[in-house]
């Protein structure tokens, strides 16, 4: 923000045209004046009368909106007449990685007393730059090793358009000032040292560039990226642009993708009846509302596009007993676990069902597996300590399922 400010009722009709701060000076700068179009003034010359048409630059007679005004005199407002909207600044240039030295007396002259960013204040010298963005260009400018109150603005294309001011920096005093700003392939902008209140000074200003930068491939500098599936979310936040059924205002559905974007694949409720969990890259879900047989258990989790739950090593079977016990109730307690003997001769010959291999780890509780009254299916339950426990496969119970995503 601007670092001062005159007080309102201090402006007078003749005094409203100086800088709102610190304008206590005189306004004549010598060398700043007929850069366009006026026929007779002299610098420093006090002939002015108000509304005639020989004004000079740093003259008090300016009025807004008179057609006397020549680019660089003093008394521009946003939106008068005579704004510099077409012609072009005398800019030097600058390209990545430059570092150029100079004065802002020396090398520069008057060329606006505002501009969008800062409102007023701004009455230069200034000394314009060009700068071309060479690709999606991450655009830092930095002025240092300034002795007086110079300040940063860059404004949009090569025309000194008050008006087009993009970003600024206009740290007090000899503070240094930097920015930084996003361009596409080919921007223009007009990098501009300001002496605050006609303050001069050597500076050293610097460009450097970083590749990336907005790289949307769109026309504005927002970064987002264009919305190619045309749902209304833009690349930067739709987590699968192609597809415009996936967006962060989609309704997450049990499909093994992540539909709403939350980072997360089935969760938000999206396999009905079950909660969420993910460990180790894989994705899980404790079905607890509703109740299933073994082979039942098994069947709902590959329609889900998953498996009854392979346990691989003790950190897995933590984290899903674990899983299992937060999503337990005072009915709910009993779960499958894809671990079965089933089968035809089969006792005793313990077997994963799902997808996934087994390293070999089992956790049976203590005792178990006992086959006791033939049981051929794994659970987990709050009786057996959360460890494996034998059991007939046709009781209904809650079940884990797991995928691999
Ligand atoms: C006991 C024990 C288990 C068996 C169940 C069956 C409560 O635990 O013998 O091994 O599976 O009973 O209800
Ligand atoms: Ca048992």
């Amino acid at each position: 923000m601007p670092r001062c400010s005159l007080a309102a009722p201090l402006l007078t009709s003749l005094l409203w045209l100086l800088p709102a701060c610190g304008a206590t000076g005189s306004l004549s700068f010598e060398g700043l004046d007929d850069l366009v179009g006026d026929d007779d003034d002299v610098v420093g010359d006090d002939d002015d009368v108000v509304g005639d048409d020989d004004d000079a630059t740093g003259d008090d007679d300016d009025v807004v909106g008179d057609d006397d005004d020549a680019t660089g005199d003093d008394d521009d407002v946003v939106g008068d007449d005579d704004d510099a909207t077409t012609t072009p600044c005398p800019a030097y240039t600058i390209t990545c990685g430059q570092t150029v030295s100079a004065n802002n007396a020396t090398a520069g002259v008057s060329l606006l007393d505002e501009n969008s960013c800062v409102g007023s204040g701004m009455t230069g010298p200034e000394v314009t730059y060009e700068f071309v963005a060479p690709g999606p260009t991450a655009l830092s400018v930095d002025l240092a090793n300034i002795s007086q109150d110079l300040d940063l603005y860059v404004l949009a294309g090569a025309t000194c358009n008050p008006q087009d001011c993009v970003d600024g920096s206009w740290n007090s005093g000899s503070d240094d000032e930097d920015l930084e700003i996003e361009l596409d392939p080919g921007d223009v902008v007009t990098i501009m040292v300001d002496g605050w209140d006609g303050a001069v000074s050597d500076y050293d200003l610097t460009v450097s560039c970083n590749a990336g930068g907005d790289d949307d491939d769109d026309d504005d500098d927002d970064g987002a990226g264009p919305d190619v599936d045309g749902d209304g979310y833009d690349a930067s936040v739709d987590c699968d642009d192609n597809d415009p059924s996936i967006n962060p205002g989609a309704t997450e559905v049990c499909d093994t993708i992540d539909n709403d974007c939350s980072g997360g694949i089935d969760d938000n409720g999206g396999c009905t009846g079950c909660s969420q969990g993910s460990y180790g890259g894989h994705t899980y879900q404790a079905c607890s509302g509703f109740g299933a047989d073994f082979n039942s258990a098994a069947a709902a989790c590959s329609q889900f596009g998953y498996y009854l739950v392979t346990i691989d090593d003790a950190g897995e079977d933590s984290f899903v007993s674990g899983l299992a016990q937060s999503n337990s109730t005072g009915q709910v307690t009993e779960w499958w676990i894809g671990y079965t003997d089933q089968g035809w001769n089969n006792e005793g010959n313990w077997d994963w069902v799902g997808a996934a291999s087994s390293t070999g780890y089992e956790n049976w509780n203590s005792g178990e597996p006992n086959n006791s009254g033939n049981e051929d299916c794994a659970e987990m339950t709050p009786w057996s300590s959360w460890a494996w426990n034998d059991i007939g496969c046709i009781g209904s119970k809650a079940f884990l399922c797991e995928g691999d995503f």
